[in-house]
């Protein structure tokens, strides 16, 4: 277990390949959860921020600097948690930060027309999905964080959105139990 300062909300990382249900999970955990939680979109915050190194044009996308980017949320991750920090890519975050890793995962066909709708390139799409079905983000919580705070959890269809909030919403009513101890 990591030293932080004392938190009256935990932190939660909620990651997964693109496409596979990140922001939709973190909009309805912000209504239904019993503590208080700011969605952090991490990407957005890149580009609102300037937290890269330009723009790679091959694979349309900003190249993040992960110092900056820690830099940018340190102070909100002291000032006592309550935060969703939403992001397909999760092992920047210091595991002093992290209360609960969720890993989002998808059946890949569906993945595959979610991106597609987005409007992603081809190659974009493709490398995605190559990563979804190689369990890659699953992979890299693993590596970063303790076992017993990284779930992964099926997002194909809207039973498991409902699902997968209540349960985390469960989680944080454990969390805050286990802190009042
Ligand atoms: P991410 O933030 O991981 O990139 P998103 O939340 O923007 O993904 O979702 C991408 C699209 O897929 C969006 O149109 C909503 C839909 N979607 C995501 N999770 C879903 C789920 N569990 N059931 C049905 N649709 C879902």
């Amino acid at each position: 277990m990591q030293e932080h300062a004392p938190r009256s909300s935990p932190v939660i990382v909620i990651t997964g390949t693109p496409g596979t249900g990140k922001t939709t999970h973190a909009q309805l955990l912000v209504e239904q959860s019993p503590l208080p939680l700011q969605h952090i979109n991490v990407s957005d915050l890149i580009r609102e921020k300037m937290l890269h190194d330009g723009f790679d044009e091959e694979w349309q996308t900003y190249v993040a600097n992960e110092d900056k980017v820690v830099d940018e949320l340190e102070p909100l991750i002291n000032a006592g948690g309550g935060l969703i920090l939403d992001w397909h890519t999760c092992d920047a975050f210091p595991e002093r930060w992290v209360d609960l890793v969720v890993v989002l995962q998808c059946n890949h066909t569906l993945l595959w027309d979610r991106l597609e709708a987005r409007g992603y390139p081809l190659k974009k799409i493709e490398e995605n999905n190559e990563a979804e079905i190689m369990n890659v983000v699953l992979e890299e919580a693993r590596d970063a964080y303790a076992e017993e705070i990284v779930v992964a959890l099926d997002s194909d269809n809207t039973d498991d959105l409902e699902s997968n909030v209540s349960r985390i919403v469960q989680w944080i009513e454990a969390w805050r139990k286990n802190q009042q101890l």
